[in-house]
């Protein structure tokens, strides 16, 4: 077996036996040591044979927006599609592998029920499942391993404390109530705006009034546009002067050609051994380019970047595309790719202080211990999910609220680890396909995170909406788990799984059309689709009273 260079020299030659929750396992490394609930490894290549063949993986996604979920091995996952989008979805290294496959963990469920897992307690580590062995390996040298097997819950509680004791974990706060512009606005964001809409939310208790994308130049260039002829810091005042803290969103691990950042330093952007920019996907209408954040350069750069954000009045930041920094490439200094991710949101953390830096389509082990919270999902949207997507394309990362419930569901286990965002939550019925159920089930899935966030616009809202939504910041409603996805919330009990679960595999004709999908997404396309997408939201915004202009 050699899989990226890393070769299970010992593949069915055992060197030591253990019994782990009364199943027999065995492991090609001599040196288990057995702890609390399971064993502790260190190896580069680890592999464990199972006594039986196992019936589901779960999938461990890369970054916030990654698949995360329990599949039947029957029907293991197929490859994200389109392609070029791969970067913004997966892991590039392993987005070809055809074995069931984990970021850092991976876990089996046997037939009578039970869990297997293996997952290791340090960055740049894989597991995957190649048919009765699970096989874990570090990207470059030796790192420690935890073995345990049982009941899920108690696994992930123990898999959580010990990856607490070695990335240690954010000063606790109190979960802010947040306000956030995209999922109303998405680009049409103006000054003059969002100081209505602000006035509007008067007495409904957010704590955070978040400015998402829109407003810089460029992706790249973070000064604001003519959209905010006043200026950052004007605005985070008039948002503090409202009592509530002023969030921004930038993407500072990622530049686009159009910006000025890309033109005046190609030495900061990472590049691959020939020489070439690494692909970090597509968005905005363009090509996407990651910072090297091992160059001093960059440094330096995303430090006074924090510093002027803080100085501007920012107290809430989120962070997001931050996979761009742990991209696979050649480093101004060479190191594992998630260690040289690290290295850069170090920087960041240092210059923001004690800015509350939420994470978002970020790498999430690499995340732990530097950001106060992470989006634990794809991006919820209007709809349950889009069956292009769906159906056609086997992509369960990009946006629609069963794909965000799907993965936040089976990362919840992070809980004690820093606060997770299922991103936020409709109220209105207005400029939204979402059935009741649906929004239910989301708002369920927010009291669950303790995270509580909405992007409707206050003029949007009937007086019915938004006493619910007040309702809604204002009561955190009991919480008990019942099960790995079924929990009671208030006086309902939800059970998430039959919601959530992977739909049946694709008709020849939907694999035909995939296929086809995939050829044609190209560049060209994806700015076509963007520039309707943008069109249509510019509709919407027109077509609605965004503020009380009385
Ligand atoms: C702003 C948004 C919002 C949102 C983030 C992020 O093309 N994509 O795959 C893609 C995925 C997510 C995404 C945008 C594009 O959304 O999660 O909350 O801040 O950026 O652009």
């Amino acid at each position: 077996m050699n899989y990226n260079g890393k070769t299970w020299l010992l593949q069915g030659y055992n060197l030591m036996d253990i019994t782990c929750a009364g199943y027999p396992l065995s492991i090609n490394i001599p040196n288990a040591k057995s702890i609390n609930g399971g064993f502790l490894v260190a190896a580069s290549n680890l592999q464990l044979s199972l006594p039986v063949k196992p019936n589901q993986f779960l999938y461990s996604g890369w970054q916030s927006w990654s698949l995360t979920s329990w599949v039947d091995l029957h029907q293991p996952v197929e490859k994200y599609r389109p392609k070029i989008l791969n970067p913004m979805h997966t892991d590039t290294l392993y987005a070809g592998e055809n074995l069931p496959h984990g970021s850092w963990y991976g876990a089996v469920n046997l037939p009578d029920g039970k869990t297997v897992f293996l997952g290791a307690l340090a960055c740049d580590s894989h597991v995957h499942l190649d048919g009765q062995y699970l096989q874990g390996w570090y990207e470059e040298g030796i790192g420690e391993w935890f073995i345990a097997c049982g009941n899920e819950n108690e696994i992930f509680t123990r898999y959580s404390n010990l990856l607490g004791e070695r990335f240690g974990r954010p000063n606790p706060r109190h979960p802010y109530r947040v306000w956030c512009s995209w999922y109303s606005l998405y680009h049409e964001i103006y000054e003059n705006d969002l100081l209505g809409i602000l006035d509007d939310l008067n007495n409904l208790p957010f704590d955070v009034f978040q400015v998402d994308d829109g407003w810089q130049q460029s992706v790249g260039d973070w000064e604001p546009n003519n959209k905010f002829p006043s200026g950052m810091p004007y605005l985070a005042s008039r948002i503090k002067s409202s009592g509530r803290k002023a969030g921004l969103w930038l993407s500072p691990l990622l530049v686009v050609p159009s910006s000025k950042s890309f033109h005046q330093h190609p030495e900061w952007l990472l590049r691959n051994e020939r020489g070439n920019l690494v692909s970090a996907g597509f968005n905005w209408g363009e090509p996407l380019y990651a910072l090297d954040t091992t160059h001093p350069g960059v440094l330096n750069w995303l430090a006074s970047l924090a510093g002027n954000i803080c100085e501007w009045g920012y107290d809430y930041v989120k962070l997001d595309f931050l996979y761009a920094g742990a991209l696979p490439g050649k480093r101004f200094k060479p190191m594992p790719r998630e260690a040289a991710y690290r290295n850069g949101m170090q920087v960041i953390r240092e210059a923001f202080g004690d800015t509350f830096l939420l994470a978002c389509g970020a790498p999430i082990l690499p995340t732990l211990g530097l950001c106060d919270a992470i989006r634990i999902g794809p991006d919820v949207a209007e709809v349950w999910n889009t069956p292009l997507y769906q159906k056609t394309l086997r992509n369960f990362s990009t946006p629609g609220l069963q794909n965000a419930l799907r993965t936040t569901l089976h990362r919840l286990w992070l809980t004690p680890l820093l606060q997770l965002d299922p991103d936020v939550v409709y109220f209105r019925r207005r400029v939204n396909n979402l059935k009741s159920e649906e929004m239910d089930l989301q708002k369920a899935m927010a009291e669950i995170c303790r995270f509580k966030a909405s992007s409707d616009v206050p003029a949007w809202l009937t007086q019915i909406e938004r006493n619910e939504l007040h309702r809604f910041l204002v009561h955190d409603k009991k919480i008990v788990k019942k099960g790995p996805a079924v929990f009671q919330v208030g006086d309902q009990t939800i059970d998430f799984e039959p919601l959530v679960s992977m739909p049946p595999p694709p008709s020849q004709i939907q694999r035909i059309i995939g296929g086809f999908l995939d050829l044609v997404a190209q560049n060209w396309l994806l700015k076509i689709i963007d520039k309707v997408f943008r069109k249509k939201n510019k509709d919407i915004v027109r077509n609605n009273p965004v503020w009380n202009r009385s």
